[in-house]
């Protein structure tokens, strides 16, 4: 596809989900430096969002973190949402920092625990009735520090469990989205700890189940394209937590670590067709923002996948495959080279000037007055954050 009216088609259509956590305090065990004018509630937190969506045109969700987004009434807040240019996306559900989830949620040993956390599970369904969203998004933190802790297939028998019991709950249009990742907090084993023990759990329980795939929780060194064209062909890829990193979780923007590891994950989402809402397939930040401004850093990471995704778009696929035909190793990396080193920023600029935004989003904030307007007016009250 390089007729470029066509790739801009695409690109207007991009749609790319925030985090609400990403907008409050956060940090390491460490520090959590707090910034001022952070959010002191979900209601602030989606209005931030919306600035993100306001610049870009392309973020119009916000994704839901309970409890940390736990409101009195979910219609309310999407109502506000709506007030303010944007939707309610997937809620997150949290089975990480309950003092009962030391040795685990959904694995753990014992039923009262896992009955806790199911119910949990079940109580983000609701919300999910409430707020209109189509997605349930699981990460556990399940897993042991020392060989011997816990049994491995024990605690894999609990969590298929577990799953299937909230599968059963999830209505008509409702899908399940199962988060893995390969270590941390647990130190020894994880219970989801890789795309093919999601992949599994997913394949037992049914079509609504689908595989999320966080850029920043691989080993080093993980061909994660090669995971994602693998789950697109399996049509079980459901969601990306985008984010980047240069040794563990970092939750460092997006594209910031490793722009060409975005370029080459867009390639096989362009590829398999994948752009398409028809796929099934959303693409969220999952991002801290623990020493740069968060409003200005998700606009950063919106603008970071539009350009992995317009580059990725401009692969000239016919002579790609002609390349891969002849067996011309060097001429088929230089198809894919050409288009990750052309320069698409003046294609996206002249794009958002086209659909009415200002061709430089940064800076466009920046001159807002939004940033100085919420540091005003958020004076008191308890700031957002992981309330670790
Ligand atoms: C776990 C994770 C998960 C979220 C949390 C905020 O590391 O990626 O997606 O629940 O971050
Ligand atoms: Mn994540």
């Amino acid at each position: 596809m390089t007729d470029i009216t066509e790739i801009r088609t695409v690109l207007r259509g991009q749609s790319i989900e925030l985090p609400s956590w990403a907008f409050g305090n956060s940090g390491t065990r460490f520090k959590v430096f707090a910034q001022t004018g952070v959010p002191r509630d979900p209601y602030e937190k989606v209005s931030d969002a919306a600035q993100v969506h306001r610049f870009t045109g392309v973020a119009p969700t916000v994704s839901l973190h309970i409890p940390w987004d736990r409101v009195s009434d979910f219609t309310d807040l999407a109502r506000h949402a709506a007030d303010e240019g944007v939707r309610l996306g997937v809620v997150n559900s949290n089975t990480f920092q309950d003092p009962d989830y030391m040795l685990g949620s959904v694995c753990h040993p014992d039923p009262a625990v896992r009955r806790k956390a199911v119910d949990h599970l079940l109580e983000c369904v609701d919300i999910m009735d409430a707020t209109g969203s189509r997605d349930l998004k699981l990460w556990f933190a399940d897993g042991t520090n020392y060989p011997g802790q816990d049994d491995i297939r024990g605690r894999q028998d609990r969590l298929a469990e577990s799953l299937a019991t909230v599968y059963e709950r999830l209505g008509p249009n409702q899908r399940m989205l199962l988060e893995y990742k390969l270590f941390e907090p647990a130190f020894y084993s994880t219970d989801v700890p890789d795309w093919g023990t999601s992949y599994a759990h997913c394949l037992k329980l049914g079509e609504s189940a689908r595989v999320c795939v966080d850029t920043g929780h691989h080993a080093p060194g993980t061909n994660i394209e090669f995971i994602v064209a693998f789950l697109l062909r399996e049509q079980r890829l459901g969601a990306f937590d985008f984010n980047s990193r240069f040794y563990a979780d970092d939750d460092l923007m997006v594209g910031a670590a490793d722009p060409f590891q975005l370029f080459r994950i867009m390639y096989e989402v362009v590829r398999a067709g994948a752009l398409d809402p028809s796929a099934g397939v959303n693409f969220m930040l999952d991002q801290c923002h623990n020493i740069e401004p968060k409003i200005p850093a998700q606009i950063r990471s919106v603008m970071n996948v539009q350009e992995a995704t317009a580059k990725a778009l401009l692969v000239d696929r016919d002579a790609l495959a002609a390349a891969h035909q002849d067996g011309d190793v060097l001429g088929a990396n230089a198809v894919f080279m050409d288009a990750y080193n052309t320069d698409v920023r003046p294609m996206l600029a002249e794009l958002r000037e086209q659909q009415g935004l200002d061709p430089d989003p940064m800076t466009a904030y920046r001159k807002s007055g939004y940033a100085e307007k919420i540091v005003d007016e958020r004076k008191g009250g308890q700031q957002a954050g992981w309330g670790a």
